[in-house]
């Protein structure tokens, strides 16, 4: 029998910092040692650090718990701004780190937003990598995933792209939480449905040769080489949901994959954990990654009062 709504969300939650704090040591690394990643993930005892992605996705739980499941953009902005000011050192972008120092003095998020990358927005993938809490409450459908993403992304995103991104790593996740575990999961049936959801044809473009890619067996190096692996939405966000298509029922190789494309490992690793953990439930999670996440604590309360609202909330059971 399925398990219930609510290990979903705690997989979900869990699995994104630990997909983060695994994938962060090489972050920035292309190409990446298999042996050094292979011994990192299931050999270490280290303790493991959660980054910037997960800081911004527990913020953006907590906001989602408070308001029951509502995203109000003045005060999401405010919060995001105030964790960057309370522990500044997780490994923040430069325009991220710039946009919230601005709205800590009391710039509207509208105009900082607005400005940043020369007007035309960033088209980072800080608004994908901690959007998947909006996901994990689908309880009004996929048009209600997708607006909530896009009002989550835009206080600090305003490039089209960047929104895009957020909108289909929302989905998507949505979409895995809505899966049947074991059941071999169709891309196209993944895929299409996000694509309805994004609004520019180069995002369309980049999502739509993921179904083949999948199901030729591509590699994760091919992966990294067809649609790649950097820190903008439009490269990022694809990758992650190859890692996941290519293994849905299989935590570490997922994670493994994901890490092995190199580049933004700790962000597409933490992408790719949520779709896995929202599929799969916690119970999947290896327990040594718990044990070695700093901070696990944090993102266990997080995920547990998520995960409470998502069972009092309508949807699936
Ligand atoms: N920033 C990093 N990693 C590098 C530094 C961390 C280092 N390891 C450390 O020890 O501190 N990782 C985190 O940033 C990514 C999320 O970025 P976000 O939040 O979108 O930030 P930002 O600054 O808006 O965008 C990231 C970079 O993308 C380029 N960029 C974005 N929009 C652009 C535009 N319109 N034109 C030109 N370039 C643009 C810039 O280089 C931005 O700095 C995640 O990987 C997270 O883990
Ligand atoms: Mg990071
Ligand atoms: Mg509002
Ligand atoms: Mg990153």
């Amino acid at each position: 029998a399925e398990l219930s709504w609510p290990h979903r969300v705690r997989g979900a939650m869990v699995l994104a910092a630990c997909g983060d704090a695994l994938g962060a040591p090489f972050e920035g690394t292309d190409p990446v040692d298999r042996a050094d990643i292979d011994d990192w993930m299931n050999r270490s005892t280290q303790l493991m650090a959660y980054t910037d992605d997960t800081a911004s996705a527990l913020v953006l739980a907590d906001h989602l718990t408070r308001r029951h499941g509502t995203v109000g953009e003045d005060e999401l902005a405010d919060e995001l701004a105030r964790e960057w000011a309370r522990d500044p050192d997780r490994g923040y972008g430069h325009g991220a780190a710039r946009l919230f120092a601005e709205l800590a003095h009391g710039r509207p998020w509208q105009r900082a937003a607005a400005e940043l990358f020369d007007g035309q927005g960033s088209y980072g993938n800080g608004a994908a990598m901690r959007v998947a809490p909006v996901g994990l409450l689908p309880g009004l459908g996929l048009g209600a995933v997708a607006g909530r993403a896009r009002r989550s992304a835009v206080v600090t995103h305003q490039h089209p792209q960047a929104v895009d991104g957020a909108v289909a790593q929302a989905v998507a996740t949505a979409l895995a939480a809505l899966s049947t575990r074991d059941t071999p999961l169709d891309p196209d049936r993944i895929v299409t449905p996000i694509r309805e959801h994004v609004d520019t044809a180069e995002f369309q473009a980049a999502l739509r040769r993921l179904p083949a890619l999948v199901n030729g067996g591509a590699s994760s190096t091919q992966v990294a080489g067809e649609v790649g692996n950097g820190v903008s939405a439009i490269q990022s966000v694809p990758a992650a949901l190859a890692a996941f298509l290519r293994h849905p029922d299989d935590i570490p190789a997922a994670i493994a994959f994901a890490i092995g494309m190199g580049g933004d490992t700790d962000t597409i690793a933490s992408m790719t954990g949520a779709l896995c953990g929202a599929r799969r439930t916690e119970r999947d999670v290896p327990v040594m990654w718990g044990l070695r996440l700093g901070g696990a604590s944090r993102v266990w309360t997080a995920a547990s009062a998520l995960a409470r609202l998502a069972q009092a909330t309508p949807g699936p059971a």
